[in-house]
């Protein structure tokens, strides 16, 4: 096992990290930047090395500077959390080439996973469902019109190096191919330096349903049920839940023995997660695959029990599967509310001075946070600061404490979105679990009762 793991990342999932290691008896290395020489994960972390000015390519994303911590604090792995340098692969292979261990699968398959197109192959010949679609990058306007006629009407066109929404279209007619094709590539370049784009069909209404896998580095992988996340607005999510509302318990057994064969088939190693679309009509297609730790995994974990940190840990010195999860069984409901320091209006973002800060606790609540009062939310990160979990024995259950727990949060000094929270908690069609990646523009555009 390893005796000392650097956290590279800040924020909630930083001092996640720190609680996972403290309990397997771990030491940790806490990272920062000036902005955050007052946060929790310094000051809970047994060592901290500062890496920097507060902004992020500053410090959270220079990796020479991360790696000379790593070097002088002598930790034998580092954990990416997520965002910043979680799913660089170059990352990957900086830490390998320093004998370090990298907390996730292998560069290879982080690279793999990064290019959307080349993703979308292996997830096909593992034998996952794929969205029709081209067999690789579209070259021109001519191949573009000629393979969107065998594809059929609407399409999207997509950045190969895609995310967060970049470098797509939805194209409805023949008419509007050419232009769209250009905007697109030109808007992928802007974003990733990279204009590759390919085309699938358009599903109309999905519901964003992911599955949540667990490999060891002897070549098994599990699954652990799929998550919810239809209600975000621009690519942000906003709730999250497990288990879905659309999901039965066999759909959830065929869809994730298939997901867990075709990652053991791609020789995937740590904690991932597989994304689909759902259509109207029920059936699922892989979309894209995140190789990391993410924002919404607590939901898992409180209808498996299963410590996913303690396990990417584990799994990463060598244990095998079968020992770190012996069997994994589903129980009640989650549902997680991302509270961001954001006007509830008009997202626009809110850093500044916490003046009082109280999270609400009792049976079935969870905050995942590393804000205090008087702490300080910089404008330099993501506006993230808390993320509010409850487990019930049903949705219905669930619903009625995350309403109960979002009127005790008491956060003053910066907005919050935790007003829109409650307002989606009072929403029948919410509270039917009537769910689509619309759903929420939706709801904003509708006046309110
Ligand atoms: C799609 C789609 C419909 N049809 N692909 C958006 C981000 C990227 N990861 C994939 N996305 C989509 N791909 C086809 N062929 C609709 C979306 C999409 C979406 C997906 C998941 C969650 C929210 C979304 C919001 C708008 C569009």
């Amino acid at each position: 096992m390893f005796r000392k793991i650097l956290i590279a990342n800040r924020g909630e999932i930083a001092l996640r990290i720190i609680c996972a290691c403290k309990e397997l008896g771990i030491a940790t290395v806490a990272v920062y930047s000036e902005a955050d020489r007052n946060a929790l994960h310094v000051r809970f972390a047994d060592e901290a090395v500062c890496i920097g000015p507060p902004r992020a390519a500053d410090s959270y994303l220079n990796i020479p500077q991360v790696i000379s911590a790593a070097e002088i604090t002598n930790v034998d792995a580092i954990h990416p959390g997520y965002g910043f340098l979680a799913e660089n692969a170059n990352f990957a292979e900086v830490c390998e080439a320093s004998h370090i261990t990298f907390l996730g699968p292998t560069p290879e398959v982080i690279r793999m996973m990064g290019e959307k197109d080349r993703a979308r192959r292996e997830a096909a010949s593992a034998g996952l469902p794929v969205i029709p679609g081209t067999a690789g990058v579209v070259e021109d306007e001519h191949a573009a019109l000629r393979q969107a006629k065998e594809i059929g009407y609407p399409l999207m066109i997509k950045a190969t190096a895609g995310g967060g929404g970049r470098g797509m279209r939805i194209v409805r007619s023949p008419a509007e191919i050419a232009a769209s094709f250009r905007s697109a590539r030109h808007e992928a370049e802007q974003a990733f330096g990279v204009p590759d784009v390919y085309m699938e069909k358009y599903i109309e209404r999905p519901r964003h349903i992911e599955f949540q896998i667990l490999g060891d580095r002897h070549g098994r992988v599990i699954h652990l049920g799929e998550r919810e996340c239809s209600v975000q607005r621009r690519h942000q999510k906003l709730i999250e839940e497990a288990p879905s509302p659309a999901v039965s318990p066999e759909m959830r057994e065929a869809m994730g023995a298939r997901v867990a064969a075709a990652l053991e088939k791609i020789g995937y190693s740590g904690a991932g997660t597989v994304e689909f679309l759902r259509d109207a009509a029920g059936e699922f297609y892989f979309i894209e695959m995140n190789t990391r730790i993410q924002v919404e995994h607590p939901v898992t974990e409180s209808v498996t029990g299963v410590d996913l940190i303690k396990a990417q840990i584990r799994l990463a010195a060598g244990e095998k599967l079968a020992d770190v999860v012996p069997a994994v069984v589903f129980r009640g409901h989650s549902i997680e509310c991302r509270i961001n320091a954001e006007d509830p209006e008009t997202f626009a973002p809110s850093p500044g001075r916490i003046t009082a800060f109280h999270f609400p606790g009792g049976h079935g609540v969870r905050v995942d946070t590393a804000m205090y009062s008087d702490a300080v939310v910089p404008p330099y990160y993501d506006s993230l600061i808390a993320k509010l979990i409850v487990r019930a024995s049903d949705r219905l259950e669930a619903i009625a404490r995350m309403r109960r727990a979002l009127e005790m949060f008491v956060i003053e000094g910066v907005k919050t979105t935790i007003p829109l929270h409650r307002r989606i908690m009072d929403d029948p069609q919410f509270r039917r679990g009537d769910l689509h990646t619309g759903f929420l523009d939706h709801l904003l555009d509708s006046p309110r009762r």
